[in-house]
């Protein structure tokens, strides 16, 4: 019997691991957060995803974190700010050397799960899809992308790899997580908080082009200072070349603004001015942005963390 996977978090990216995975045969169980999360799932009677204009729906079977299933395989699908505190709700049912699989972007919440939880086996992912939720329980997968596991204590991959990649899930093992993951929070510091305070999609940001080098001059300090030259290499560059690749698009960070929902600015510009203090780098230019953008969160009714 296949080891089942618990998925944590059934919004954009956890249907779209969890419908995926089910496709191909293996067992899923989704962990809802209450009773009435539960009751609309029933309601909704599965999760659906649509690819190319085509649903398909997935009566997968669902639980509270409180049930006494044991957990050997755990995708936690969170938001960044709630990764931990997800992961502790059911942290009970985890079986010693339990994988816990963290799909969060930025940096900060998997090293928090990874330090609480020592003897279950953390990996660590970097994902460029791209699936959002047009209902609750209906995620639309928008964008073809790769997904980057690795594992900072433990450069051997796990033997279920195949698994994901038989699922049709694009994944690649790589040893070094924490560049990836590092190159990307890079981008988004750069690009994400620029276009939501001049309000605008990520190829307007070309009108900003000084401000985008001294941006990327004190990321690179930081990438350097904490061992991840690999992550440094070339990024101004490639800020240039991500914002023409996705010129009509808003960012992220901009969609989570104009949606009225909570940034994870904490584990992205958030987590790079504390890394620079912790190293004692000066960095003035995301020190200040930093700044403008928790002052323009606020002003929006949004937490500023
Ligand atoms: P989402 O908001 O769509 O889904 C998160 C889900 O987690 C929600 O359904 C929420 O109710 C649930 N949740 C929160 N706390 C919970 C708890 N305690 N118990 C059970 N469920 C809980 O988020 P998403 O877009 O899927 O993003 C997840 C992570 O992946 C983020 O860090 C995001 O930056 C990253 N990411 C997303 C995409 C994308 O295209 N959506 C692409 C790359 C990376
Ligand atoms: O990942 C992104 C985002 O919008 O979050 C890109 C497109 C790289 C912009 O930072």
């Amino acid at each position: 019997m296949n080891t089942p996977w618990h998925i944590l978090g059934a919004g954009s990216l956890g249907c779209l691991w969890a419908t995926r995975l089910s496709r191909a045969g293996l067992p899923v169980r989704i962990i809802l957060r209450n009773q009435q999360r539960l009751a609309d799932y029933r309601d909704a009677g599965g999760l659906r995803l649509i690819e190319a204009e085509q649903a398909s729906l997935f009566p997968l079977t669902a639980e509270l974190p409180a049930t006494d299933t044991p957990i050997r395989r755990l995708l936690v699908a969170c938001k960044a700010y709630d990764a931990e505190t997800a992961v502790a709700e059911v942290s009970a049912r985890l079986q010693p050397g339990a994988e816990i699989l963290l799909l969060q972007n930025g940096l900060g919440s998997q090293q928090a799960v990874a330090a609480r939880w020592p003897s279950c086996r953390s990996i660590f992912i970097s994902s460029t899809e791209g699936a959002y939720r047009r209902k609750d329980f209906e995620v639309l997968h928008a964008g073809q992308g790769q997904n980057w596991l690795g594992d900072p204590l433990d450069h051997n991959p796990p033997p279920w790899l195949a698994e994901l990649a038989a699922a049709g899930i694009p994944c690649d093992w790589t040893d070094n997580i924490e560049a990836r993951l590092w190159r990307k929070l890079a981008l988004n510091c750069a690009i994400n908080p620029l276009t939501v305070l001049h309000d605008c999609r990520n190829g307007e940001l070309l009108a900003h082009r000084e401000q985008l080098h001294l941006l990327c001059v004190e990321l690179s300090l930081i990438l350097n200072a904490c061992n991840q030259a690999e992550a440094a290499d070339e990024l101004e560059a490639e800020v240039l070349r991500v914002i023409t690749a996705t010129a009509s698009n808003y960012s992220s960070m901009h969609q989570d603004v104009h949606n009225g929902r909570r940034t994870e600015i904490s584990f992205l510009l958030g987590h790079a001015c504390r890394t620079a203090q912790q190293y004692g780098l000066k960095v003035s230019e995301l020190n200040a942005l930093f700044k403008r953008l928790q002052a323009f969160l606020v002003q929006h009714g949004l937490p500023q963390d």
